[in-house]
């Protein structure tokens, strides 16, 4: 073994309390180390993430990108026709997904979820101190991401647990795992029902779906796979999006000032906050052949744990890489990933936390914690369970 290797574990509750304690030590290994615990390689500079996410031939999604290798175990769940594909089949069911998510239906949303921001602000602006969790970065997403999907009305608690055990998913089976998955059967069965066509609204992105398969771009059954899709990955996802973009100016209150100062920055703060925060912590590929790095070589059928977060706070590639800084320039972060597989809900994911700070700006002088910020450990997501926060209202 020619790669350094590291008796990390990564998804310990230590290491998950608090990642960026440990990218150092992982990015300052080598460009690839050996995880010991797990049998698997880790890449966490920028560089090197970077460059194996655009290598779709070499490490692929089809055999998982979790921990589990798909080639000698089974899925807890039929494989995701995006997410676990490689191309040929990724480039079919990510060409009719692309076009059923279109900026274009989402520019036409984007005055009515202002209002509706504006509206949760102003009902939680009342309350003085609150957790900036369950009022906004949860409430929001369940106000606007069910109707665009045009779910059922009926279950929709069902969202968050369902996302959380997913992303637990890709991790190792350890207790985080089990534990989600013994809490989440009902949301998984929720979730499968509500997948189907007979429990889809006319007009939302589910429906859509089914009539790109009307018009032979898939068939019913992928159909009802691609839409679990959008259920799986576009809630806890921006849930924690939005509490990391709160959690980052209540801890950083001169960037707010600077924000207050300059709206225009607003676009920029929430690019750097998907930099800075790490909210999807990892993702794994698979070797399809053996590789050939500087350091040696990685066989055929290797794990590889690529630590986006780490990447995204990579002092080789990011001036003073653990700053929150919303006039520096954020783009080419790997936050959505990067490559073929880039995240196919980014614009929704933007254009949410968009409408909550535009909210917040225009009805907040200032935003401060009144408590420690408590985390929810996940294998993947670097999520908040808490976050007590008071809000001064303007004028
Ligand atoms: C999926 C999916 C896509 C992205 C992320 C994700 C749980 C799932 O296609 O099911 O996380």
């Amino acid at each position: 073994m020619s790669f350094p290797s590291l008796t990390i574990d990564p998804f310990d509750e230590e290491f998950l309390s608090d990642p960026f304690a440990y990218h150092d030590e992982l990015r300052e290994a080598g460009a690839v180390v050996w995880l010991k615990k797990y049998d698997c390689y880790a890449m966490a500079r920028f560089a090197e993430v970077q460059a194996a996410l655009k290598d779709w031939q070499t490490y692929i999604s089809g055999r998982g990108v979790g921990l589990a290798d798909f080639a000698r175990e089974e899925p807890w769940r039929p494989a995701s026709l995006l997410l676990e594909t490689d191309p040929p089949l990724h480039d079919r069911t990510r060409g009719l997904m692309n076009k059923v998510a279109s900026l274009a239906s989402l520019r036409a949303l984007m005055p009515v979820w202002r209002t509706k921001a504006d509206a949760l602000v102003a009902e939680v602006i009342l309350k003085g101190e609150i957790d900036a969790v369950e009022a906004l970065a949860e409430a929001f997403p369940l106000r606007v991401f069910p109707e665009l999907i045009g779910l059922r009305e009926e279950g929709l608690e069902h969202l968050i647990p369902y996302g959380t055990t997913a992303f637990n998913g890709f991790g190792p089976r350890n207790r985080i795992l089990e534990q989600s998955m013994a809490d989440a059967q009902e949301a998984i069965a929720w979730v499968a029902e509500s997948c189907k066509r007979e429990n889809l609204k006319s007009g939302g992105w589910g429906m859509q779906v089914y009539e790109s398969a009307d018009r032979g771009d898939c068939s019913p059954e992928e159909a009802e796979r691609l839409v679990r899709s959008f259920l799986t990955a576009g809630v806890d996802t921006t849930v924690n999006g939005i509490a990391n973009l709160i959690h980052a100016f209540a801890e950083n209150r001169e960037e707010w000032a600077k924000l207050r100062a300059d709206p225009s920055l607003a676009k920029r703060a929430i690019e750097e906050s998907l930099r800075w925060g790490g909210v999807v912590q990892t993702f794994f590929r698979t070797t399809s052949r053996d590789v050939a790095t500087d350091g040696g070589m990685i066989p055929e059928g290797s794990k590889v744990l690529l630590f986006l977060a780490a990447a995204n706070r990579d002092p080789r590639k990011w001036e003073d890489p653990d700053r929150f800084d919303i006039s520096r320039n954020a783009g080419g972060h790997v936050g959505f990933g990067f490559g073929i597989h880039q995240c196919l809900g980014q614009m929704v994911a933007r254009l949410e936390a968009e409408a909550v700070l535009c909210a917040l700006l225009a009805q907040v002088t200032e935003i401060h914690a009144t408590g420690t910020p408590q985390r929810r450990l996940n294998n993947t997501l670097y999520a908040l369970a808490e976050l007590p926060v008071s809000l001064t209202p303007a004028g």
